[in-house]
């Protein structure tokens, strides 16, 4: 079997770190490990697999001998890098918005549309963490039913700003305690017992980039004739997405059969049973791979139309893992190359 030489850029981020961690316990035939950051952080040394790894500054000639790379450097540093890695032969899977919305660049989830992957040029862009774990709790809804619009409400973890917003809510929610000063930085508002509707920019028809991120995402890799609408907010929540989804379909369902589909569907768990207490959280989903849906029923209020919560780590399947699972699906379908220029 081959062997590969994978990279992770941004190694030492919040979302680096996990896919660091995801690497260490997946099973992809990793020959080496490149670990590239910052200027700042390069000489730093890092444990993985026993092995102690020095972490290089990432650089167009950092990415030679480079067969994957797993970027999450934020925009700036994909576009910058990205093409210069695929120059040098090396496939880059980006967490950034850089090459989402690219006409040739394929978006991917592997539970939804690993076939996108087939003609690929050399980057696979990773979709938004709140798309992610919205379109494999749709995907088999919509290929049994076909889904006509959806509804999604999140409520986001403070973990999707970077760590520095996780601080911040500990430090308001220490010093509300103690009775000492709330430092507010990273957000506009407190965060700390508070819900703000506000994630990433405004744009100039009111959503927030966040919410035409769903939107615009959801046309590309499901299906561009599913009505979207969607209100992203941010929550004192450390880590974990919640979404609320409200989804009409074409075809008549019947809410059991939808309770089965979902029990099978690739990379979902369903955790329903109101009865007993027991619903899909943000805490008890922090560390899991899988999306978990729960509170499942019937809307009354229109025909054909069902409400869903949604939860998934916003690191791991929103982040991490979807990248590092599109690099076993390019080995699993022998598209570890890039076309010659
Ligand atoms: O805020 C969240 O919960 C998710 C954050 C996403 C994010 C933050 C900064 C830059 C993204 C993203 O993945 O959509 C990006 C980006 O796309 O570059």
């Amino acid at each position: 079997m081959s062997t590969y030489t994978l990279a992770v850029v941004g190694a030492l981020g919040n979302v680096g770190t996990e896919m660091r961690k995801t690497l260490e316990r997946s099973d992809l035939p990793i020959e080496k490990l490149v670990l590239m950051d910052v200027p700042e952080n390069a000489g730093k040394i890092v444990e993985w697999k026993g092995q102690s790894i020095t972490v290089v500054t990432a650089e167009a000639d950092a990415f030679e001998g480079v067969d994957i790379a797993l970027f999450s450097a934020g925009e700036a540093a994909a576009l910058e890098l990205a093409p210069e890695a695929v120059k040098r032969g090396c496939v880059c899977v980006d967490n950034s918005t850089a090459f989402r919305g690219s006409d040739v660049d394929p978006l991917v989830i592997p539970e939804v549309n690993p076939e996108a992957l087939d003609n690929h040029r050399g980057i696979i862009a990773n979709p938004n963490c709140s798309t992610i774990q919205m379109l494999v709790a749709l995907k088999p809804i919509h290929d049994a039913y076909k889904i006509k619009r959806v509804v999604v409400s999140t409520y986001q973890a403070v973990s999707g700003s970077g760590q520095a917003a996780v601080d911040e809510l500990h430090q308001q929610t220490r010093a509300f305690a103690e009775g000492g000063e709330l430092k507010v930085n990273v957000y506009p508002h407190q965060i700390a017992f508070n819900a703000l509707p506000h994630i990433d920019v405004f744009e100039a028809n009111g959503y927030t980039k966040e919410e035409m991120k769903m939107i615009n995402e959801t046309h590309k890799i499901l299906d561009p004739a599913i009505g979207v609408t969607a209100t992203t907010v941010r929550m004192p929540v450390v880590n974990g997405h919640s979404e609320s989804l409200n989804i009409e379909t074409e075809k008549p369902f019947d809410l059991s059969a939808v309770r089965e589909l979902m029990a099978k569907a690739p990379g979902v768990v369903v955790e329903d049973d109101p009865a007993n207490n027991v619903y899909p959280m943000a805490l008890t989903a922090t560390g899991k791979d899988p999306v978990y849906v729960g509170r499942l029923r019937i809307d009354e209020s229109q025909p054909n139309t069902m409400n869903m919560w949604c939860v998934s780590d916003n690191l791991l399947k929103g982040a991490a893992l979807n990248t590092v699972q599109i690099a076993g699906e390019l080995i699993a379908r022998g598209l570890v190359k890039v076309p010659v220029a």
